[in-house]
């Protein structure tokens, strides 16, 4: 009795809401469901009749296979591809050299300011038939096009008076895994790795294209695939040949696959006595293995390399510089087109005064020491992934080096996939930062696309949260974060608020009222996120180990791991004192961005305890005292998620029911973890504060030991 009744409430559901289907969320924001809006439909209908795609190549085809796909679902019937365009309404897809189409269209003058991969969207005429053009110069651009003008469709726009130009700002756009041979993920909340190395080769999981087909849509052409903390094993021959078959997936989608280098590579599988950079065996060691990767991986990308950081082996541990280790690397796949991307997120084995500081002052003094095919990754700001942070000082700090920038998409200090934290405003919020290093304007995007300093060699790379679960990401938002990266990858002036409203109408609705709410939880989630968890400027305080809940009490272990030695809070105040009297971390920053930060009135508040020691009673621009902003912060935090969860529940007739309710439920436990730093923080401060919660902060409900002794028993990724 019960099922018949589950079953006739699916039915009433199916009948009141046709356009809501059962949605696992695998398909991400590639769904290509029926338009449903009648005019939206009518007008595709009248505008899309036939698709030609004119030239030859793997790419080409995989493009046809996906145009195929898409218009017939999107329009709901058979669109079908033709050889000559006979009539109104043909797409016609290709390169200008490949497609005689486009060649005899004269569009010359307009593509010629295009860069590789970019490409043009044009509604025209051809032999007085009207017609749409997606053209390019290579055949990636083509690809990128055609995925473009889906965009279009999926968040119903009109195609009728087409004339997009669109060219990728950054030259390589690459997700690093942190993924283990053993499919263990490093900070992955999302199951295991995509990569099954034991069926590798022979068994090719139709994962690995659909992973492919969504990282070119959003104009990713580059993987790394495994984890900076490497293992030498993936270099082997055993495992290269698994590299190369994935390499042979990606290769139509334009993805490049790249492998961290583990710098003592030379010793533990080419048993040779030392890894030093300059030792002639070593260098005749990666040149044979560069080109063994290469006679499998003709396009290889190329190495990513975290040396002598947390344990990694690298060249100082022979004396020798991050350049003699990164170029030895850069000679080794040179020949080959290559490139190696060193990371900057290092530190030694002495605890420094300020560890915000390390990278920049062992990279600067190399400035002009590298290679031209060497980029330096650089973390978005100058201590980890935190929920926000000042931008890093080494950007427009290294004029004659290439840098690119590292974000973290996977959610490792952001609430793991539990929380529901749009990411694009903090990748943004860096990006758009001043670094001032050529004066006013000059924006760490600026760094990055090259433009500041007239570097041709550009990149960007976000450590990716996708793994084996059904919906590669846990979280239906966290999907929106990977989206985000990619778009601000292709183009770094980007606004989160349109990246929002594209993922949305891509993967949840176009109904408008629904987007905004949606946009709206979006945007302001960040901010949230950071008033429950890190307000004002505090950073480095969760517990340690799985950097999920808060541990401001953490003490133990390595000064600079400890939570203590970055809020320094006592009977006066909270804060790391970075100033010029302090730490002088400002110094690193090029003036008038130094002054400001340096002096205390003028510090941005979200800033201001991690650059000032700040007292108790310090009055802040809200006329509260610090102890007080503090706590309203955080209690502003938890009750922000409140509005969250009451937000979402009014989306429940646009979403499905699948996505609807995870999303819901992972609200229940956002709040809920939401308390537990609130409370945590705010009693454990309070030892030092002697205050009393100001009115209206809702009153923790246990004591302080039970938030420093509290186990989390559903929460990814902590075992
Ligand atoms: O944030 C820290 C993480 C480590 C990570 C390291 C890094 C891959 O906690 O898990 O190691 O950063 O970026 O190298």
């Amino acid at each position: 009795m019960k099922n018949i009744l589950k079953i006739s409430a699916f039915i009433v559901f199916c009948f009141l809401f046709p356009g809501i289907k059962a949605e696992d969320g695998y398909r991400l924001w590639l769904r290509y469901d029926p338009v449903t809006d009648p005019a939206v439909l009518a007008q595709y209908t009248k505008s899309i009749k036939a698709w030609i795609i004119e030239g030859e190549s793997s790419t080409l085809r995989v493009a046809g296979v996906e145009l195929q796909s898409a218009l017939n679902g999107l329009l709901g019937r058979s669109i079908t591809s033709v050889k000559a365009v006979k009539r109104n309404g043909t797409i016609i897809a290709g390169t200008l050299a490949g497609s005689p189409v486009i060649s005899s269209l004269k569009l010359e003058s307009r593509m010629r300011g295009l860069s590789p991969e970019g490409y043009i969207i044009l509604s025209t005429k051809y032999r007085n038939k009207k017609v749409i053009i997606i053209a390019a110069n290579d055949d990636a651009g083509v690809l990128y096009g055609i995925f473009h003008f889906f965009r279009l469709l999926q968040m119903h726009k009109p195609v009728t008076e087409l004339e997009i130009t669109s060219s990728p700002l950054v030259k390589l756009r690459l997700l690093n895994h942190w993924d283990n041979l053993n499919r263990s993920v490093e900070r992955g909340y999302s199951g295991f790795s995509l990569w099954n190395w034991n069926t590798l080769p022979d068994s090719i999981d139709q994962r690995y294209t659909d992973y492919a087909r969504t990282n070119a849509s959003i104009g990713i052409n580059g993987t790394v695939l495994t984890n900076v903390n490497a293992n030498a094993l993936i270099l082997t021959g055993d495992y290269l040949v698994k590299v190369a078959a994935l390499a042979n997936v990606f290769r139509p989608y334009c993805i490049k696959v790249y492998l961290t280098a583990r710098f003592s590579a030379p010793v533990e599988i080419g048993k040779l006595k030392t890894a030093d950079p300059l030792d002639p065996e070593v260098i005749a060691w990666w040149k044979k293995k560069a080109d063994e990767i290469y006679s499998l991986i003709p396009d290889f990308g190329g190495f990513l390399v975290k040396a002598n950081s947390e344990g990694q082996p690298g060249p100082q541990n022979y004396n020798r510089t991050h350049a003699d280790g990164a170029n030895m690397l850069a000679d080794a796949v040179a020949p080959h087109g290559g490139i190696v991307m060193w990371r900057a997120f290092v530190y030694d084995n002495n605890v420094p005064d300020d560890r915000a500081k390390q990278a920049y002052n062992e990279f600067v003094p190399l400035d002009g020491q590298f290679r031209k095919n060497v980029l330096i990754q650089v973390k978005n700001g100058p201590v980890d992934f935190q929920p926000r942070e000042p931008f890093h000082p080494l950007f427009g700090a290294m004029p004659a080096t290439a840098l690119m920038p590292e974000f973290q998409i996977t959610q490792e200090y952001l609430g793991s996939s539990v929380h529901l934290v749009f990411l694009a405003p903090l990748f943004e919020e860096c990006l758009k930062a001043d670094t001032y290093a050529k004066g006013k304007g000059s924006l760490v995007a600026k760094v990055i696309d090259g433009t500041l300093e007239n570097h041709t060699l550009t990149a960007m790379a976000g450590v990716s949260n996708a793994g084996s679960v059904r919906n590669w990401t846990g979280h239906s938002f966290a999907q929106a974060n990977w989206y985000a990266f990619g778009r601000l990858a292709w183009d770094p002036y980007l606004d989160s608020g349109q990246i929002a409203g594209e993922w949305i109408r891509m993967t949840f609705t176009c109904d408008d009222e629904a987007v905004q709410r949606i946009s709206k939880i979006m945007l302001n989630s960040r901010e949230i996120t950071v008033n429950y968890m890190t307000p004002i400027g505090l950073h480095h305080i969760m517990y340690a180990g799985h950097h999920y809940g808060p541990g401001p009490w953490v003490n133990r272990g390595r000064q600079d791991w400890t939570s203590v030695y970055y809020h320094r809070a006592d009977s006066i105040g909270i804060g790391f004192d970075r100033t010029s009297s302090g730490s002088n971390a400002v110094s690193q920053y090029y003036p008038p961005v130094r002054d400001i930060y340096n002096n205390i009135q003028t510090c941005p508040e979200n800033l201001l305890l991690w650059f000032h020691h700040v007292p108790w009673d310090y009055k802040l621009k809200s006329g509260r005292i610090l102890w007080n902003e503090i706590c309203y912060r955080y209690d502003e935090g938890v009750k922000s998620v409140r509005l969250m969860q009451n937000e979402w529940g009014k989306t429940s007739n646009f979403i499905d029911k699948e996505r609807f309710e995870q999303v819901k439920e992972l609200l229940v436990r956002q709040e809920r973890d939401a308390r537990i730093w609130r409370d945590g923080c705010i009693l454990y401060f309070q030892t030092f504060s002697k205050r009393p919660l100001p009115a209206g902060v809702d009153k923790p409900e246990h004591d302080l030991q039970y938030y420093m002794t509290h186990k989390y028993t559903d929460v990814p990724g902590i075992r």
